[in-house]
């Protein structure tokens, strides 16, 4: 079936903090969203550098064996920040989450790292599609695997403390899905800047309410700020539409610290 996304994004540095170390992309065949850490200026570095390198992923002419494309694609860009790390020591501590999605047609791929999370409103429904990579999510995993319950004390202490980002290390791998879009679908890719200070609940109204993909982007950031914002946040929302639905030439939207690069 032949659909195309309707896309919009936004950034804002949040209520707290000196500086927006998100970055995020929308394009007609890709949306990624990217929350950089690592003190003094890595964190900025980090998530430009994985968008900026993406980016050519949504220009290329639509193919098969999308996962493995997006794939190779998220582990050429783990491979940039290497090599930004051996430039600038200075930075040796940067590292970035990644949740980003590259669609062929109605195929989509999915790729994962860390704690930012992709959503999905479905018939009415809103569906979290990603785990988040947090230490927590791995000690409750463990317990229920020995049919035993975490203790909630050490799970909420951890729940802020990830155990995979890309940072140029070895060993970085995406959680990596093909998904099938239907017409309808909205998707939300966001950092935890939103999903910490705004539960799913309010992101489902929100989703719901707002038909336009932008209002809804402007809506869910200004709820963030208003329960604290005490992160930068970034939200892209993508809606699965019929071709004659989009002109085909709106220029891709970057935000947050890749567009100041
Ligand atoms: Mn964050």
């Amino acid at each position: 079936m032949n659909v195309a996304i309707r896309y919009a994004a936004g950034s804002d540095i949040g209520c707290n903090r000196e500086n927006n170390e998100d970055s995020g992309y929308a394009g007609a065949r890709l949306i990624a969203v990217a929350d950089g850490m690592g003190g003094y200026a890595g964190g900025e570095v980090a998530s430009s550098t994985v968008i900026g390198s993406l980016r050519s992923l949504d220009t290329g002419a639509p193919k098969d064996d999308l996962v493995e494309i997006l794939g190779r694609a998220v582990a050429e860009a783990n491979e940039k920040l290497r090599i930004v790390r051996e430039e600038r020591p200075d930075l040796s501590r940067m590292g970035t989450t990644l949740t980003a999605m590259l669609w062929s047609g109605d195929a989509v791929a999915l790729a994962h790292v860390g704690d930012s999370r992709g959503y999905l409103l479905r018939d009415g429904e809103l569906f979290q599609m990603t785990q988040d990579h947090t230490m927590d999510e791995l000690l409750k995993a463990e317990a229920e695997q020995a049919g035993q319950q975490a203790d909630p004390a050490e799970t909420s202490r951890l729940s802020h403390v990830l155990y995979r980002v890309l940072d140029g290390r070895e060993d970085r791998e995406p959680d990596l899905r093909l998904r099938e879009a239907r017409l309808g679908d909205r998707y939300l890719l966001c950092s935890d800047g939103l999903s910490g200070p705004v539960d799913a609940q309010r992101i489902y109204e929100v989703l719901s309410a707002e038909a336009d993909p932008q209002r809804a982007v402007d809506r869910l950031i200004e709820q963030a700020r208003d329960n604290g914002g005490p992160d930068n946040i970034t939200a892209v929302v993508a809606d699965v539409v019929e071709p004659d639905h989009v002109t085909g030439n709106e220029p891709p939207l970057i935000v947050g610290a890749a567009a100041q690069s």
